[in-house]
């Protein structure tokens, strides 16, 4: 089973799925606040500029570094981050244009094992992550709060899954993400360092 963050307390993976990560550690209820969706959707619009930051910084090495053979490395993270960004899109526009219908589950460690996330080109990865991030902004926008209970059925919820539900997710899911990417730098940077001590 490979790395994932699947919650906001924990760094590893209990689970393949994503919908797993959900951590629920903001209720999806905080959107219906005034305000709140409008503050979701600008930290939606500025994370991809925080990761690529994050990712100018970091060495060939550092963006393969994995601490161990079953954790994802930078590389596999962003490019993690580009596929779920497709997902998001789909899930968006299926939630508003087809509510009750069902959810395909994802199952992640089978996406970066078959769609190889260790041979991705970074460059590539991260036009694609905010290409489809600015057309997902622009749809965020367009949304009220009376969008938000809008659902389709998630089978591994056995229950609905809103709109409100997959933004909160998304507000958090690159955070997340960014933290574990620094977390990788400072591991690599210490292992490094190690290996050059006398
Ligand atoms: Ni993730």
């Amino acid at each position: 089973m490979n790395s994932e963050l699947l919650t906001f307390e924990l760094d590893v993976c209990i689970s393949n799925f994503e919908f797993m990560a959900v951590p629920q550690k903001r209720s999806s209820d905080e959107l219906l606040q005034p305000g709140e969706l409008a503050r979701a959707t600008d930290e939606i619009e500025h994370a991809p500029e925080q990761i690529a930051a994050v990712v100018a910084t970091l060495t060939d090495a550092q963006l393969r570094y994995k601490p161990n053979p079953k954790k994802w490395s930078a590389l596999e993270i962003l490019a993690h981050l580009a596929d779920v960004e497709l997902i998001y899109g789909f899930r968006l526009r299926q939630i508003i244009a087809q509510p009750g219908s069902t959810i395909t589950p994802i199952d992640q460690d089978a996406w970066a094992y078959a769609l190889d996330y260790p041979s991705a080109c970074v460059s590539e990865i991260l036009e694609r992550y905010r290409c489809v991030r600015r057309a997902n902004v622009v749809l965020l926008h367009r949304l009220t709060t009376t969008d938000l209970g809008k659902a389709a059925f998630h089978p591994e919820r056995d229950g609905d899954f809103t709109l409100a539900d997959l933004i909160t997710f998304m507000r958090q899911h690159d955070p997340n993400h960014l933290r574990q990417i620094e977390r990788l730098r400072e591991q690599s940077t210490t292992q490094s360092r190690a290996e050059q001590a006398p």
